[in-house]
């Protein structure tokens, strides 16, 4: 049976509207796996390691028949595949593919926890999260995404940088 998922992309190295076309369209490409919706793209300033370039982030609503840790699987593949390379922990990045949640499920393994642990106290996900989930409480939470948002004081640093057109530029339409 299919589950809803949730998957935060990040980017600041390179062609980085590139880079999220590219991530979306291999996520599409797995057996498995349905792109559905896209939030829109925000230019986002660094937290954590400050000294680096702006981000694009953007939150991608997908459908899955794969269980948790194949899903890991993949967006660790494609995060490989495009070129990421770890020099600095929390460092830049050609992409970076976060699983939000998925479905109701919550994950405690060494490797893998969902919903993600950081997910509340960064804005740069929240707002992006905010366009494809809506005004309904997030499960585990039980609280809307506006609240978190809220509560967050990060969210000047984020700004609409503009949208990807899932099913006319990227990708196929009807599948
Ligand atoms: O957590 C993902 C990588 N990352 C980001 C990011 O995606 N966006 C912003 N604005 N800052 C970040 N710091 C790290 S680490």
């Amino acid at each position: 049976m299919a589950v809803q998922a949730f998957l935060a992309l990040g980017t600041n190295l390179e062609e980085r509207e590139n880079n999220l076309i590219q991530a979306i369209n291999a996520l599409h490409g797995v057996a498995g796996i349905k792109v559905i919706s896209l939030s829109n793209v925000y230019e986002t300033d660094p937290v954590g390691y400050v000294e680096q370039p702006a981000f694009l982030n953007m939150v991608v609503k997908i459908e899955t028949t794969l269980d948790p840790e194949s899903l890991l699987e993949n967006t660790l593949r494609i995060e490989q595949e495009l070129g990421r390379v770890r020099t600095v922990r929390w460092g830049p990045r050609l992409i970076d593919i976060d699983i939000l949640f998925f479905g109701h499920e919550q994950v405690e393994l060494p490797d893998l926890q969902i919903p993600h642990p950081s997910l509340l106290d960064r804005a740069f996900v929240l707002i992006p999260l905010r366009d494809v989930w809506g005004d309904e409480n997030l499960p585990v939470f039980d609280r809307t995404v506006q609240y978190f948002i809220e509560k967050t004081n990060d969210h000047k640093g984020v700004k609409k940088w503009g949208t990807l057109d899932w099913g006319t530029e990227l990708g196929p339409s009807a599948s």
